[in-house]
């Protein structure tokens, strides 16, 4: 499945980040019947050149590839555009201008100034059409951005004036980290703030998501009208598996290896 599945069907998507450099791993996550994976290049060793192993290994599993850039900073946005993201996804967002400028990196002219080059995996390394490649890549290319500083909660009305954002996404770390609770994500003022912020993004129209790590807080903001849904990391996801699986095995067997 994709992103489709969200943006046309009004479905809700879900998704987990990844940290790890396999592009098989992507390819298992497609298998399972996930809609997109984040590549996260904003936390932990992902770089450009796995990242673009990682986007060839989820088109080919249908799943969209999103790339989560280190910073609101053009020149990264463009390079995770042109190795073939169906999205980008900026953190820290704070300001209308800040919305504006993911907006002109991520849109060729007449809606941006996206850097320009057909040579590269995005444009089919030149074989797109010279004139429809930009007219798609404004079509297809999806944006969303992090809320989740206090700056961005006071001018969210304003940045969610800016066209071209598909995606309001509630970083509920760092969203806590920003009102002195670090790591409490499920504190009452913290998921107050959230729900503030969704309510404004859905009187406003737009698609909400955020980051969960288990089933039932999934379920809760689905309740709420989140639509965009990551479901926690790579590495917790295989810690956990492994730790129920080394927990079962040793439960009952002593030192000796067989009791
Ligand atoms: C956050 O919670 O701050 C994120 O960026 C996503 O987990
Ligand atoms: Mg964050």
């Amino acid at each position: 499945m994709t992103l489709n599945r969200m943006f046309e069907k009004k479905q809700a998507a879900f998704g987990p980040f990844l940290k790890l450099p396999n592009p098989a791993l992507v390819e298992i996550i497609g298998i399972a019947g996930f809609d997109f994976v984040i590549i996260d290049c904003e936390h932990g060793p992902l770089d450009m050149l796995v990242a673009e192993e990682m986007v060839r290994a989820a088109k080919l599993s249908g799943l969209s590839a999103v790339i989560r850039v280190s910073e609101n900073n053009p020149a990264l946005i463009s390079r995770a555009l042109d190795i073939g993201a169906d999205a980008v996804q900026v953190p820290q967002v704070s300001t209308r201008t800040d919305a504006e400028k993911v907006v002109q990196a991520a849109k060729f002219a007449p809606l941006g100034e996206r850097g320009v080059c057909r040579y590269v995996r995005a444009a089919g390394y030149s074989s797109v059409d010279r004139q429809a490649y930009f007219t798609l890549a404004n079509q297809n290319t999806r944006t969303i951005i992090h809320i989740e500083g206090e700056e961005g909660m006071e001018n969210i009305q304003d940045i969610l004036q800016v066209e071209g954002i598909d995606v309001i996404f509630i970083g509920p770390y760092d969203l806590s980290q920003s009102l002195g609770l670090p790591g409490q994500v499920d504190h009452p003022l913290v998921v107050a703030r959230m729900r503030e912020i969704i309510d404004r993004a859905r009187e406003a129209g737009k698609i909400v998501g955020t980051f969960v790590d288990d089933v039932d807080a999934a379920r809760k903001w689905l309740a709420l009208g989140v639509q965009y849904i990551a479901y926690s990391v790579d590495t917790g996801i295989i810690y956990q598996s492994f730790k129920e699986i080394a927990d079962s095995l040793y439960q009952g067997v002593g030192d000796e290896g067989n009791a």
